[in-house]
């Protein structure tokens, strides 16, 4: 990551003692740092008390990096999660007012998630895109071992972010114990974001990315092959109706995910046919919100936005 955009990857690094630390590169050798200087905001160390966790980075949907610009002014910006022993709030964005090779910021503001400020113990974010509409997202490890969710419902200019939800694995909200700080990484290569986080034992986790899992393409439907057409949106009855368009014989499975993510119906298709198949996924029990619904192809996959309204 480089700070002072001089071609050179340095190091920014959050403390205990809650200052976010600058390890300035000068030469090309992995030890050519020079000694940490504190990132200053309006002349004086940035301090968020304890258990500084910046973030200055921005991971797009398809994994490249780019440095954070939380307005998308062209300047680099610096967001910086917090312990909160005193009841601060824990997540604070400094924007850049000074250029990208020299960095100043005058002040702060407290991002808030679903219109209050946000309390999470230990907030180390990353700034990511995760559900792949083009708008950066929070994810969150925190004192706790749970990854939060912060969905961008705003701009990407101006984000406002929806109230905070648990990452799910296999059905659950993902829990690994105490302590976790996350990184958004491809780990297997499948074009998809996996997890990697870690945790205050030292154990070290990877929760590999669901393919497609909350890609809204409504508005990209005429332009793109597609293998799923929702008979009906939104539904309000007792059964979501959808109409598959198999190109060449393959194994198709059919899922449902709520806003978070996690998976709330499942069913291997096997082998279908060439052709148009329908399909009847039953609602009756789920609550009013918005699903996606998600064909996983052996050489495509799909997925589209579906509210269901009681
Ligand atoms: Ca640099
Ligand atoms: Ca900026
Ligand atoms: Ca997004
Ligand atoms: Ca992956």
């Amino acid at each position: 990551m480089d700070w002072n955009n001089d071609g050179l990857e340095d190091f920014i690094l959050g403390d205990m003692d809650g200052y976010v630390n600058f390890f300035q590169r000068y030469d090309d050798g992995i030890y050519d740092l020079q000694a940490p200087v504190h990132i200053q905001a309006m002349g004086e160390d940035i301090d968020v008390e304890s258990m500084a966790g910046p973030a200055c980075v921005l991971t797009a949907f398809d994994g490249t990096r780019t440095r954070l610009d939380w307005n998308e002014d062209g300047l680099w910006d610096l967001a910086v999660g917090a312990e909160s022993l005193t009841g601060t709030p824990t997540l604070r964005v400094y924007l850049n007012t000074g250029t990208n090779e020299n960095p100043e910021f005058e002040s702060y503001s407290f991002i808030k998630a679903a219109g209050e400020d946000i309390h999470v113990s230990r907030l180390n974010p990353h700034i990511v895109d995760l559900d792949g509409d083009g708008k950066k997202d929070i994810i969150a490890g925190n004192h706790y071992g749970d990854i939060l969710f912060f969905r961008n419902i705003g701009l990407n200019s101006n984000p406002v972010f929806a109230e905070q939800v648990p990452l799910y694995s296999n059905g659950q909200p993902i829990d690994i114990n105490t302590g976790s700080k996350i990184w958004p990484e491809d780990m297997n290569g499948d074009g998809t974001l996996d997890i990697l986080a870690s945790d205050y034992d030292g154990l070290i986790y990877v929760f590999p990315g669901l393919p497609q899992t909350l890609i809204e393409d409504n508005e990209t439907e005429g332009n793109q092959p597609s293998l799923i057409r929702m008979l009906s949106s939104p539904v309000s009855g007792g059964n979501i109706e959808v109409s598959l368009s198999i190109p060449s014989r393959q194994n198709i499975i059919l899922r449902m995910f709520d806003s978070s993510g996690r998976v709330i119906y499942s069913s291997d298709l096997g082998l279908l046919e060439p052709g148009v198949q329908s399909q009847v996924i039953n609602i009756s029990e789920i609550a009013p919100g918005v699903y996606f619904v998600s064909v996983q192809g052996e050489l495509a996959s799909c997925s589209r936005k579906v509210t269901v309204l009681r």
